[in-house]
């Protein structure tokens, strides 16, 4: 009995270890399969999704770029712009139809990808950042503040027109170009005033009109004539023109350049224009008044001057002054005035004086009568920007200086007392200096001498023009080089 009780109990021992040992080879081998297997599957699932990152990236199944929208400018987009996204999603999208369900076990190389994407983002939008950062710094450096000659309105940054026709409104680093953007025709364009985007075809975003003195390259110093009909507005500009471009005559790697075919047609014959026995066609009220500008170069250095002559009847009624919106733009004003039409002043003629003079006498309202209403009009557009006409230069310039030697209303001593005296400007002047920052009265004979030359006057004056300029512009009428300078 025992001996088969001990047999029993050997084979029960038997069976045990070996089930177990069954077991446990039974699980191993399970776990082994269960490894190799689904490592391979993770191989297999890995390379389907490589596979489709290849083809979106690589392999031509990149998703078609959107067009931009009809507010959206006509250049491709980056591929931080969107592209990058797009991608990510299609991949996604695509191993997510494909692999069903098992593609959960490509959740750590898809959070991967999204990783990489949003470093490849921070990277690129921080670019854009610090170019548009270079870009806008270097402008304040350079003091280049842009104003369109036609609107007169402010201009955070030109738009511009790529060869094919095509209009960019917003050319800076963004989701359309880094360095540069690529017009829908596949031009290339540079998308910073530092690299070259001044040099293309600029248009005002307000207006659309073409800005044919490529803003964005130099400072702009803009220049108001104001005064009665006749007053001699636009004889006055052209003088100073005039004596600018004799000025850079004398100095090498100077020039002086009128922009535009427009502003050519009102200055290009200033020489004969000027012609003392010569008399100026009246500018017609009514036009569109537009800024002249004219390009003043120095070696490197450059100046935008923008000569805004409108017709004196622009200034005679309240309302029309108040649509000549680039006074509040401006920070230079000249008041013209024609000492021969204050009444006084004509009054103090003799005979004869009057008989001669009298054709080259302007009617119209008293001078105060003009400053007063562009300096309430310059105070409100001022206002509207928070600024003051303290910041403000006026200059009332008292023309026909060549036609009064010899009579008893000359220009002598002390110009603004005579001013004050003689013409009868001494309230004009008193409101003009609290009003204005800096006042000065000038004496100009807007006509050219013997030798061809400007007057001296019209030197002065274009010197104190230019003098709020603080670039080395300012110094080409210096004495040194001015007319009286030249041996
Ligand atoms: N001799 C001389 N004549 C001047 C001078 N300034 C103006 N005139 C005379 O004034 C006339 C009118 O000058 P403009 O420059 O056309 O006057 P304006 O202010 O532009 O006039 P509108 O355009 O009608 O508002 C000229 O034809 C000249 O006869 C000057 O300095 N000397
Ligand atoms: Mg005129
Ligand atoms: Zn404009
Ligand atoms: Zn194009």
């Amino acid at each position: 009995m025992p001996v088969i009780f001990l047999l029993i109990f050997a084979v029960i021992i038997l069976v045990a270890l070996l089930g177990e040992i069954a077991i446990a080879l039974t699980l191993s081998a399970l776990f082994v399969a269960g490894f190799f297997g689904g490592s391979l599957m993770l191989v297999g699932l890995t390379w389907v999704y490589l596979r489709h990152i290849y083809n979106v990236l690589l392999g031509g199944h990149t998703p078609k770029e959107p067009l931009p929208r009809a507010h959206e400018d006509p250049a491709h987009l980056c591929y931080h712009g969107g592209p990058a996204w797009t991608d990510l999603r299609t991949v996604v999208g695509t191993t997510w139809r494909v692999c069903a369900l098992w593609a959960l076990a490509l959740l750590p190389h898809m959070v991967l990808y999204l990783l990489v994407v949003l470093a490849y983002q921070v990277v690129m939008w921080a670019c854009v950042g610090f170019l548009r950062g270079l870009d806008t710094a270097l402008l304040c450096m350079r003091r280049v503040r842009m104003v369109c000659p036609h609107c007169f309105r402010h201009l955070p940054y030109p738009a511009y027109r790529c060869l094919c026709g095509r209009r960019h409104n917003t050319i800076r680093p963004g989701r359309r170009g880094l360095v540069r953007r690529l017009c829908l025709c596949d031009r290339a364009m540079p998308t910073l005033l530092l690299l070259g985007s001044a040099d293309l075809s600029g248009l005002c975003p307000h207006c659309c009109e073409h800005l044919e003195h490529r803003p964005g390259k130099s400072r702009e110093l803009l220049l108001v004539l104001f005064g009665a009909t006749g007053a001699g507005k636009t004889r006055l500009m052209n003088g100073l023109y005039l004596a600018l471009a004799q000025a850079v005559e004398h100095g090498p790697r100077r020039c002086v350049t009128v922009m535009g075919a427009q502003a050519r047609r009102w200055l290009d014959r200033a020489d004969t224009l000027l012609d003392p026995a010569r008399r100026t066609t009246p500018t017609l009220p009514g036009h569109r008044v537009r800024g002249a500008t004219v390009r003043v170069e120095d070696g490197r250095d450059a100046l935008l001057l923008q000569l805004y002559d409108a017709a004196g009847e622009s200034f005679a009624r309240s309302e029309t002054v108040g649509g000549l919106t680039y006074l509040g733009q401006a920070h230079t004003f000249l008041l013209v005035v024609d000492p021969l039409a204050i009444d006084p002043v004509w009054h103090c003629l003799s005979k004869e004086q009057k008989e001669r003079l009298l054709p080259e006498r302007s009617v119209g309202h008293h001078p105060q009568i003009f400053y007063e209403r562009v300096q309430e009009e310059l105070e409100r557009q001022y206002a509207m920007g928070a600024r003051t006409t303290r910041r403000a230069r006026l200059a009332v310039v008292v023309t026909r200086g060549d036609l009064l030697p010899g009579t008893p209303v000359a220009p002598e001593g002390d110009l603004e007392r005579w001013a004050a005296d003689t013409l009868g400007l001494a309230n004009l002047l008193r409101s003009a200096r609290c009003h204005f920052g800096w006042v000065r009265v000038f004496v100009t004979s807007a006509v050219v001498e013997a030798d061809g030359r400007a007057h001296p006057s019209l030197w002065e004056l274009a010197r104190w023009v230019l003098a709020q300029d603080r670039g080395t512009i300012s110094t080409i009428l210096d004495a040194s080089t001015t007319r009286e300078g030249v041996p």
